[in-house]
């Protein structure tokens, strides 16, 4: 049996969510609420001692980190090949893989805490916001970073530029290329494309469409596949929870905090 510990709208668990619906695999929905911080309980930190979304539950064992994830699935699961079939197109795609998690992922949190979720954390006393921040097993300086009062302009434009220079590499890589790493759709196709659909979610998909047209032409195939959609359920998608998410104006090349 497979248990999915995930949240609707976190990007990582849709990452696993894509992975599962590529493999047409089933699996038994966990859903973790962090509005109300149920990823901090102590159950929770049994599954994932990290604090975060998603784990999976195989068999009784437990496997953490999407991106590990997803590379557990391909490897236990083999039909519906999720990795190159040589050493060589391998590496690259892991190499792509531990970008995604370095980079963009990590950015990308910027805008959207920024921008939807700081208000929850000002409606915090200091105190009860420094002890939250605390019980982060590996948060709470990013949280800090934040702070009540928002990121700090230099912090906000450092990740939007990584997030830039992150859609530069994927239209190179997507010269003469259908996918990211080559011909075949991986793991790093997967892994990016929820961070690319948040982006979409807070207007910022003119960072591509402007002048992108690889990454253009990428993204619009990738939505097309039914992964997708099973992956982006209504629950999954931020316009569910922010109605007010399309007459918002995300900063994308000024001050953030
Ligand atoms: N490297 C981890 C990151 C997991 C992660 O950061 N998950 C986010 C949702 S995408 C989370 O649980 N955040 C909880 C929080 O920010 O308090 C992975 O890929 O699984």
């Amino acid at each position: 049996m497979i248990e999915l510990f995930h949240n609707h709208a976190s990007t990582c668990s849709q990452k696993v969510r894509i992975c599962l619906a590529e493999k047409k695999l089933q699996y038994v929905s966990r859903h973790v609420n962090l509005a109300t911080f149920e990823h901090l309980t102590d159950a929770y930190l049994q599954i994932n001692p990290n604090g975060v979304v998603p784990a999976l539950r195989h068999d009784g064992e437990t496997v953490i980190e999407s991106t590990v994830i997803c590379e557990y699935l391909n490897e236990v699961f083999p039909d519906n090949p999720l990795s190159p079939p040589t050493a060589l197109g391998r590496a690259h795609m892991r190499a792509w893989l531990r970008y995604i998690d370095e980079v963009p992922s990590m950015a990308v949190r910027v805008p959207t805490f920024q921008n939807l979720v700081l208000p929850s954390y000002q409606k915090l006393s200091r105190q009860e916001f420094e002890s939250l921040a605390d019980s982060m097993p590996v948060r709470k300086q990013f949280i800090m970073r934040m702070g009540q009062d928002g990121f700090s302009s230099d912090d906000y434009q450092t990740s939007i530029e990584q997030l830039e220079r992150s859609l530069v590499r994927m239209e190179k890589a997507l010269e003469g290329s259908r996918w990211i790493v080559g011909d075949q759709y991986t793991i790093a196709d997967i892994c990016i494309a929820p961070v690319l659909h948040r982006m979409a979610e807070m207007g910022m998909a003119a960072m591509w469409l402007a002048d992108l047209p690889g990454v253009t032409a990428w993204y619009e195939r990738i939505a097309n596949r039914a992964s997708f959609e099973e992956a982006f359920y209504p629950e999954a998608r931020l316009s569910h929870y922010f109605p007010q998410l399309k007459d918002l104006e995300i900063i994308t090349g000024g001050a953030g905090g």
